[in-house]
């Protein structure tokens, strides 16, 4: 399955920017909070350094493409409506729409920092609002949300049936919690995480209950942080702030000028790659002198200072940090590395670190061949390697079947 990450944060902190910059879409934006009611999908693409590089060959990507000996792979974004506190509770839309989050692998909270919006979306002055408190109030709606699935104000119920069924609580956890992707390694990690292995769930309290769903979401739906409208004249200065107050990493990020800049590129009146820190004027004739100016200044003051507009780096921290995916090329030919219609490098798969040739087999290539699946070659080495071969980044390999 394709990677999903989705996207959450209150209300007009720019969340459908986003997607419609990064994924080329055009859902609906405005600064009027819940423009978005239903979720918004796009298609966007991590980067990362294409082996053809070291090969030295030219390639001709099929389910990806290359630009600059950059290979450009395929994951899906979800925008979803704006959370606000005790959404839980039924503010706001209330937190329904979170299922639709229920296929993401990752969230990236869009966090206004210019502090000019209320908790609900609403403009206040600059500054008056504090996006420490927009991390705090989100996680805990998330993590809120996952304990309303896992206890469903059935505990006792659900627990007494485990016992008399003599189920075991990670197998019936694992029931509960499937329709939100979650694995029972997952689980199993998440009890361990909150201490509660060897406690008889019969005897768990409420806030054993919220500890464990609070462990299970931040491994299974990670939360990454998004300072967004990096341009604001005053984001710098709350940027630094909310770093002395939150330890974890914070990726600075301007969706509008990426939106700009990648608005430019499809009319060919600038060169940019996604992820650059410079562009190329192509047709200075095309710009007005005040658009002139908006792309100096988003030179100056994004893509030198903050080294890019930020979108391509957090999606690709989404992907390789935090979802632990590598990058894999089968191929056909192990001297040519081509496919059997001579496309060189057709493919470039991600899968999870740790993900064994077998499995890459039947989930990427096609079940049908594991069926018939014999083993692999290294097309560097020129290697055999067996069906429980561990897969490495950036691998390039040849599947041999019976057939
Ligand atoms: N300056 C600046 N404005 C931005 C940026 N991103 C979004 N905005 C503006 O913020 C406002 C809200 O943007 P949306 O993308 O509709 O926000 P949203 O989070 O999807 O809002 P809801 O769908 O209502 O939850 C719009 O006026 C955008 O132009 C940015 O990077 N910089
Ligand atoms: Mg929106």
């Amino acid at each position: 399955m394709t990677l999903t990450v989705g996207i959450v944060g209150k209300p007009s902190s720019g969340k459908t920017t986003f997607l419609n910059a990064t994924c080329l879409t055009n859902a609906k934006v405005s600064e009027i909070p819940f423009t978005t009611i239903e979720p918004n999908k796009g298609v966007t693409y991590i980067k990362t350094d294409c082996v053809c590089k070291e090969l030295n060959v030219s390639d001709n990507a099929k389910n990806s493409f290359c630009i600059d000996g950059f290979r450009f792979i395929p994951i899906n974004l979800l925008d979803v409506a704006g959370l606000v506190p005790d959404a839980h509770k039924g503010k706001g839309l209330g937190n329904k729409f979170l299922n639709d989050l229920s296929i993401a692998d990752a969230l990236l909270h869009i966090v206004d920092i210019t502090g000019a919006l209320d908790k609900s979306g609403k403009m206040v002055s600059i500054g008056e609002n504090d996006p420490y408190e927009d991390i705090l109030f989100l996680e805990n709606e998330i993590d809120l949300w996952f304990k309303e699935i896992i206890e469903r104000e059935d505990w006792k119920r659900f627990t007494k049936g485990i016992l008399s069924e003599k189920k075991k609580i990670v197998d019936a956890l694992h029931e509960r919690l499937s329709g939100i992707k979650i694995n029972k390694k997952e689980i199993i990690l998440a009890l361990k995480n909150s201490k509660l292995e060897t406690k008889n769930p019969l005897a768990w309290t409420a806030q054993d209950i919220l500890m464990f769903s609070k462990k299970l979401r931040k491994i299974s739906k990670p939360i990454i942080i998004i300072a967004n409208k990096i341009d604001k004249e005053i984001s710098e200065k709350n940027l630094n702030d909310l770093k002395s107050k939150y330890s974890g990493p914070i990726f600075p990020c301007s969706a509008l000028a990426e939106q700009v800049l990648r608005k430019y590129h499809e009319d060919k009146v600038i060169e940019y790659l996604p992820g650059s820190t410079d562009f190329k004027i192509l047709n200075q004739q095309k710009l007005s002198s005040k658009e002139f100016e908006t792309l100096k200044k988003i030179k100056d003051k994004i893509l030198r200072p903050y080294q890019g507009t930020g979108i391509q780096k957090v999606l690709n921290f989404a992907t390789f940090d935090v979802s632990n995916q590598i990058c894999v090329y089968p191929v056909s030919d192990i001297n040519t590395y081509s496919d059997n219609k001579n496309n060189v490098l057709p493919d470039a798969f991600l899968v999870e670190k740790g993900t064994i040739l077998r499995d890459f087999v039947r989930d990427k290539i096609h079940s049908d061949l594991a069926k018939n699946f014999i083993f692999g070659i290294d097309a560097r080495t020129k290697k055999r390697l067996g069906e429980n071969y561990e897969l490495k980044h950036n691998d390039i390999i040849k599947i041999v079947t019976n057939k």
